[in-house]
């Protein structure tokens, strides 16, 4: 889970009338925003309700707390500066009132999201003959790296399901398939398909554990280190060696190729890099939003226009998609759905300079492991920690500090500076 740092959640009376008459006390309602961005300063009032049908504003004489835990207590004209909180993950506020007339409580649940960074839509393809065409383009055709990555929701299709393809069926190039010859895994094709002239990067792992939910699949190709790897989740699946220059004319589509090889399912967030992405890169910008500005970013479909017959290239080179066969409606045309793929963090900086990195503790009590990194950094830098695979992120303060907490943790741990990794301490989580 990555983690945020919430700033200034205030809870701020609007009115405070005194309880005066005497009357039993029946409920109790929390009023406020139940979607915040992170950051945001957000105002929370409470209502007792009467049996005489009567409700007074209590927020001032009630206990208020952000749960889950005890490191987010708060209470009116509180300031919580520096609680943690898990973004795009649900939390409640919490408010406890008693008096003469009776005791009450009451729960509201919030979610605390990054809403400049919501993913928001993305488009269905209906395992037919739905699709995406990007004509062909040469800044979409590096031939010494290339990065391709997708978030993917994924049910089923034809037996050689298209994600990606830029490869017409005579010429070389580059899939990114769903399924292929009716083999339920991911396939990261390169090379001349039609002469037996092509390597497959094959995910293990079949479709089965991945169907219904939301993964992103990265596919990477290096002529310099001679490596065609695949990444799933930002963990590296499978991995074959080089092929050669990359060639690749055609044109880009998503969802099927021109309208054979369906894919049945929905996917966002298309991204093509003219360069191999380290496995840190993918990971740390996989869910960021990017800036479209990224150093060898070449293609960048977010697919958030929530309509219409075009999905923009937000790349500098506005490689614009359209749906189906014409800009026109079609049968061709995939559909515009909401997203929940996770993609809320805002950009980041997805290089990390160790050189400003000055100390890392790491120290558990009662379970919970607690990594505090001093920096030299500048506030709002993001980085990362690792407690053996589990990753969070951490915003770095006005002070240089970052910090980042796991929770009903055992036995011994060694987290690290996620691309700094000779930054590692232990800590030993005693049952
Ligand atoms: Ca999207
Ligand atoms: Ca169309
Ligand atoms: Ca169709």
């Amino acid at each position: 889970m990555r983690s945020r740092l919430l700033k200034s959640l205030i809870l701020f009376p609007l009115i405070a009338v005194p309880v005066v008459s005497a009357q039993e006390l029946e409920n109790l309602r929390i009023e406020g925003p139940v979607h915040i961005s992170e950051g945001s300063t957000a105002y929370y009032s409470v209502f007792a309700l009467f049996d005489n049908g009567r409700e007074y504003d209590v927020t001032l004489d009630c206990d208020l707390r952000l749960e889950p835990g005890l490191w987010a207590s708060i209470g009116p004209f509180a300031d919580v500066t520096a609680a943690e909180v898990e973004h795009s993950q649900s939390e409640s506020i919490r408010a406890k009132y008693s008096s003469e007339f009776g005791e009450a409580n009451a729960e509201l649940t919030i979610g605390i999201l990054d809403l400049d960074s919501d993913p928001g839509h993305a488009l269905s393809f209906d395992g037919q003959d739905d699709l995406v065409r990007v004509n062909k383009s040469s800044s979409l055709e590096p031939t010494e790296a290339l990065t391709v990555e997708c978030w993917v929701k994924g049910s089923g299709g034809n037996q050689h399901a298209v994600l990606v393809r830029k490869a017409d069926h005579a010429d070389a190039g580059f899939v990114l398939r769903w399924r292929f010859r009716g083999d339920s895994r991911v396939y990261f094709q390169l090379g001349k398909h039609n002469l037996n002239d092509e390597i497959w990067v094959v995910n293990p792992i079949p479709n089965s554990e991945y169907e219904g939910e939301w993964h992103h699949f990265a596919a990477v190709y290096s002529v310099a280190e001679n490596y065609a790897r695949l990444y799933v989740d930002g963990e590296l699946a499978a991995e074959e060696v080089g092929y050669g220059l990359l060639e690749n004319t055609g044109d880009l589509y998503l969802g099927s190729f021109s309208g054979t090889e369906g894919f049945l399912g929905q996917i966002d967030e298309v991204r093509i890099w003219s360069v191999a992405r380290a496995q840190e890169e993918i990971r740390c910008a996989m869910h960021r939003s990017l800036e479209g500005n990224e150093e060898g970013l070449v293609g960048h479909w977010r697919m958030n226009e929530a309509g219409g017959q075009t999905v923009n290239d937000e790349s500098p080179f506005a490689n614009h998609g359209t749906l189906g066969q014409n800009a026109e409606s079609d049968s061709a045309d995939p559909l515009w759905v909401t997203s929940d793929a996770d993609i809320r963090l805002p950009p980041g900086d997805c290089t990390v300079d160790c050189g400003a990195i000055i100390r890392l503790k790491a120290k558990c009590r009662g379970g919970r492991l607690v990594a505090k990194l001093m920096t030299n950094l500048d506030a709002g830098d993001i980085v990362s920690f690792d407690n053996g695979g589990d990753r969070k992120d951490a915003e770095v303060d006005e002070g240089g500090r970052a910090r980042a907490v796991w929770r009903e943790q055992s036995g011994v741990h060694a987290v690290h500076v996620v691309g700094c990794e000779q930054f590692v301490e232990t800590a030993n989580c005693r049952e």
